[in-house]
C-alpha cells in the first residue's frame, strides 16, 4: 500500500473561491502536503492527463473544462492515502456525495465537481509525476 495520492482543485472551485477552504479541510483531515502548485493545463496537457477517458462521451467536455482555468495540483501523504482521500472527496456526482464530503460542500455538477483524487496507487504515482519532478516532492 502506498501512502501518497494526487489531487487537483478544479477550475470551478478555484473560480468560486473555495481553494483555501478545501486546502484547510485536506490538512485538517491529516494529509501532509508533499508537493503543491498553482498552474493551468493547456488543452493538449489536459487531454494527455485524462487519456484513459478518451473513448468516453464526456471526454471533450472534461478536457475543455479542465483547461478552462487555473487549478491547484498537489501530492498528499497519509496512511492509506488513496482510499482515505476518495472518502473525503465523495462520489463523482455531487448529488450522490455523502454529507461532509468536499464534493457535497463545494461541487456544482457531475462535470464540474471541484476536486480530483487518484483512484489507485499506480495512478497516484503516474499523476503526481505528471505535474512534479522528483526535486519538487518532499
Ligand atoms: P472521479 O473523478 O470521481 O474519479 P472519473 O475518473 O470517473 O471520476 O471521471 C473523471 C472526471 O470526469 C470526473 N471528475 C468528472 O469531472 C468527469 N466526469 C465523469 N463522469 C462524467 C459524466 N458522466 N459527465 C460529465 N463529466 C463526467
Amino acid at each position: 500500500m502506498s501512502n501518497r495520492t494526487f489531487t487537483m482543485i478544479k477550475p470551478d472551485a478555484m473560480k468560486n473561491g473555495h481553494a483555501g477552504a478545501i486546502l484547510d479541510r485536506i490538512i485538517k483531515e491529516g494529509f501532509r502536503i508533499v508537493a503543491l502548485k498553482q498552474t493551468k493545463l493547456s488543452k493538449e496537457k489536459a487531454g494527455e492527463f485524462y487519456a484513459v477517458h478518451k473513448e468516453r462521451p464526456f471526454y471533450g467536455e472534461l478536457v475543455d473544462f479542465m483547461s478552462s482555468g487555473i487549478i491547484i495540483a498537489a501530492i498528499l501523504e497519509k496512511e492509506n492515502a488513496v482510499a482515505e482521500f476518495r472518502t473525503l472527496i465523495g462520489a463523482t456526482n455531487p448529488a450522490q456525495a455523502a454529507e461532509g464530503t468536499i464534493r457535497k460542500q463545494f461541487a456544482t455538477s457531475l462535470g464540474e465537481n471541484a476536486i480530483h483524487g487518484s483512484d489507485s496507487d499506480e495512478n497516484a504515482a503516474i499523476e503526481g509525476n505528471f505535474f512534479f519532478s522528483g526535486l519538487e516532492q518532499f
